[in-house]
C-alpha cells in the first residue's frame, strides 16, 4: 500500500554488466513484495523500439526504416524519449521501474529525468551509473560487438567509435572492483533505496 514509483535508470557501456545487475535488483525487489518491473535492450530493442518489419511482414521496407530503431545519434535519442516515456507511465501508476540502457548520451538521460521529476517529485528518478573500464567490457565481448565493432563491421559502437557520457552526479556509482558480485553491486542499491525511504 502506497508505494512510491520511481525510476531506477542504468547507464554504461556494453557488457558492463547494467541488465544482469538489474535483473539482481529486480529479484530483490519482488523478494521483498514490491511491484516492479525492468526494462531492458532485449526487451525493448525487440519490440517497442523495433522495426514494424520485424514484427509483421505486411509493413514496407519505407515504414520499417522510418520507425524502427538503430543505434546513430537520432535512433538512440528517440530510444530513450520512448523509454523514458513508459518508465513514466509506470512510475505514475507506483511501480518501481528498473531501466538499463547504454543511454551513452547526457542530454537524453537528462530529459528522462527532467520528465519523471516533473510528473512526480524530486528523488523519483535515480541514475545507476554502471562504472566498469572499457578494457573489462572488452574482454567480457559476450557477444562479440566489441570485437566487430574494432574490425569495422559495427558503425557507432558505444566506447569504440560512439563517445559515452559518463553522469557527472549519479545518485549511485558502481565502480569496478575484481571479484564484486551482481548480487553485491545489487545490494548496494537497495541500500541505497532504503536509505532514501523507497
Ligand atoms: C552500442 C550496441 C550497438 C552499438 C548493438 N552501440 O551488450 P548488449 O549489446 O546487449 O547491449 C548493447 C545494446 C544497446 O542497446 P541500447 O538500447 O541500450 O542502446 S542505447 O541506449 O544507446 O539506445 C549491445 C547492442 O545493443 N548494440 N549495436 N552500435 N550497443
Amino acid at each position: 500500500l502506497g508505494q512510491r514509483g520511481v525510476v531506477i535508470w542504468f547507464t554504461g557501456l556494453s557488457g558492463c554488466g547494467k541488465s544482469t545487475i538489474a535483473n539482481e535488483l529486480d529479484r530483490l525487489l519482488l523478494d521483498r513484495g514490491a511491484a516492479c518491473t525492468l526494462l531492458d535492450g532485449d526487451n525493448v530493442r525487440h519490440g517497442l523500439c523495433a522495426p514494424p518489419a520485424v514484427l509483421s511482414e505486411e509493413h514496407s521496407e519505407e515504414f520499417a526504416s522510418r520507425f524502427g530503431l538503430g543505434f546513430g545519434p537520432i535512433d538512440r535519442e528517440e530510444n530513450i524519449r520512448r523509454i523514458g516515456a513508459v518508465t513514466e507511465l509506470f512510475a505514475s501508476a507506483g511501480v518501481i521501474t528498473l531501466a538499463a540502457f547504454v543511454s551513452p548520451y547526457r542530454r537524453d538521460r537528462d530529459r528522462v529525468r527532467k520528465t519523471i521529476e516533473s510528473s512526480g517529485q524530486k528523488g523519483d528518478f535515480l541514475e545507476v551509473f554502471v562504472d566498469t573500464p572499457l578494457e573489462v567490457c572488452q574482454q567480457r565481448d559476450p557477444k562479440g560487438l566489441y570485437q566487430k565493432a574494432l574490425a569495422g563491421e559495427i558503425k557507432n559502437f558505444t566506447g569504440i567509435s560512439d563517445p559515452y557520457d559518463a553522469p557527472p552526479n549519479p545518485e549511485v556509482h558502481l565502480k569496478w572492483k575484481e571479484g564484486q558480485t551482481p548480487h553485491e553491486q545489487a545490494s548496494v542499491i537497495l541500500q541505497e533505496l532504503e536509505n532514501r525511504g523507497i
